[in-house]
């Protein structure tokens, strides 16, 4: 049988991973996950590790749901694929079109499949230019996006996305623009969050007026922002932004990868902070991470205008609608509407923020523990009243992210903010040994940033 060291050597020499400083980590080798059930992961060392981080923001129903795998399976034996190019569909795909329509109240009665969240993206960047192409107004080319947004990797997703890194590599597209992000904790500095709110929205208005409102297409953010850093905006933001965007006409989309399908207590983050957007996009949580799968929700407005113009609309991939993934979906939905996962998920996270703060609170590293739902964020801090920083050379999240891993356990560190997104499904006994976990990875970051004299 293969063993560690094998696997991590043919990793090494052949296996260039996403995010990764390849000469960095071959360095060190990977960790080699070999099995999952539920909220826990098993490496090929036989460590059992409690998976704070739902895979990657996906396993909303838990890892190795028995139910997932007998729909793929008996999916597979029936239609394993056919595409949905030449006028022709799948019962899969069809079904799960109509689900989703009827899942959001009728306000998305269209369905565009993909099949990662990036792909989505694209899909909707693609739509509404396309959308004010066949308005009339073909000038309104420009997207706005925010700082720490994150909306994939592809070219279009990640200039859609806040990092400059990313820009840098991929480019530097033209035809996008970003505003600031509305994170209090970092930016809002003596602002109360209310006041911060308004401030970092008004910054979209600023930015139409100073582009011409005429060459918007449309502003894309994501409800909650979370590979950014567990970012939740104050409750004065998204009122804000969505009369900023009626009022200069500008589409909104909101990305929904991470926030769709229960993770923030209701079915959608656009429920929960009131976004009424024009265009969704959906990933992760639609299958749970089982199988790729992602699409756009096309709002009312713009369906309208896309059907009643018609004209080829020059877009699509092999695999949109795949039957497999399709009947995943529908098995996974069905599993989140008959267990109350959407439900769950406001209570369990509510009793995970309580007891993370009961625990965490007054640790001398803890800046601020935030969430909603099964989404949230602990900001590590060299100054807890002045909500200060470390520097970022002192990498002191990484360090906290390797505590937790050490010690079979995951969070994700964001610069310095140990971000969290468990299955939908943890039970109250997971969240005792998620804050002892967090609480034991904190303490020794603490200690060794003491050691290192950094504080
Ligand atoms: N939009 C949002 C809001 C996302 O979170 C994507 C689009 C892109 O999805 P795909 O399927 O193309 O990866 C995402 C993905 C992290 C991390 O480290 C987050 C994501 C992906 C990879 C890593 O937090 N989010």
């Amino acid at each position: 049988m293969t063993g560690t060291r094998q696997w991590q050597e043919m990793d090494a020499a052949h296996f260039l991973h996403p995010f990764t400083d390849h000469k960095a980590l071959h360095e060190q080798g990977s960790r080699i996950i070999t099995k999952a059930k539920g909220a826990y992961l098993w490496d090929s060392e036989g460590h059992k590790i409690l998976d704070g981080m739902a895979g990657l923001w996906c396993a909303a129903v838990g890892h190795g749901h028995p139910e997932l795998v007998e729909a793929a399976s008996k999916q597979m034996s029936e239609l394993s694929f056919y595409n949905a190019f030449f006028k022709t569909a799948t019962p899969p795909a069809i079904t799960l079109a109509a689900r989703l329509a009827k899942l959001t109240g009728g306000r998305f009665q269209r369905v565009f499949y993909a099949c990662s969240g990036s792909e989505a993206v694209d899909t909707i960047i693609r739509t509404m230019r396309h959308y004010w192409t066949l308005k009339g107004e073909p000038q309104r080319q420009i997207i706005i996006g925010r700082q720490y947004g994150y909306h994939g990797s592809t070219i279009a997703g990640s200039a859609a996305g806040g990092s400059k890194e990313m820009h840098d590599q991929a480019g530097n597209m033209p035809g996008f623009s970003h505003i600031m992000a509305p994170y209090w904790y970092g930016l809002g500095g003596e602002m109360t969050p209310e006041e911060f709110g308004l401030k970092a929205a008004r910054a979209l208005e600023e930015r139409i007026v100073e582009l011409g409102p005429e060459t918007i297409a449309g502003f894309m953010a994501e409800p909650l922002q979370g590979a950014g850093g567990g970012i939740i905006p104050p409750d004065s933001y998204w009122p804000e932004i969505q009369r900023i965007c009626r009022k200069y006409d500008i589409l909104l989309a909101a990305d929904e990868v991470i926030c769709g399908f229960g993770r923030t207590g209701k079915w959608f983050g656009s429920d929960t902070f009131g976004i009424d957007p024009d265009l969704m996009s959906v990933a992760k949580g639609l299958t749970s991470g089982y199988v790729p799968l992602s699409a756009m929700l096309v709002g009312n407005r713009v369906a309208d205008v896309l059907i009643a113009e018609g004209g080829e609309f020059y877009h699509g991939f092999t695999y949109s609608g795949h039957p497999v993934a399709c009947a995943v979906a529908l098995a996974n939905l069905d599993i989140i509407e008959r267990d109350g996962l959407v439900d769950r998920a406001a209570v369990q996270g509510e009793k995970l923020r309580a007891a993370l703060r009961a625990r965490l609170e007054d640790h001398p590293l803890v800046g601020e523990i935030r969430g909603v739902g099964l989404v949230g964020g602990i900001e590590l801090t060299v100054n807890k009243k002045k909500r200060a920083f470390f520097p970022e050379s002192a990498n002191v999240g990484l360090r906290c992210r390797n505590h937790c891993f050490q010690n079979d356990f995951i969070m994700r560190a964001v610069r310095d903010t140990m971000v969290f997104a468990p299955p939908l499904t943890i039970e109250d006994g997971h969240i005792e040994e998620f804050v002892a976990r967090a609480a034991h990875a904190i303490d020794l970051t603490h200690k060794e940033v003491r050691d290192a004299g950094l504080l």
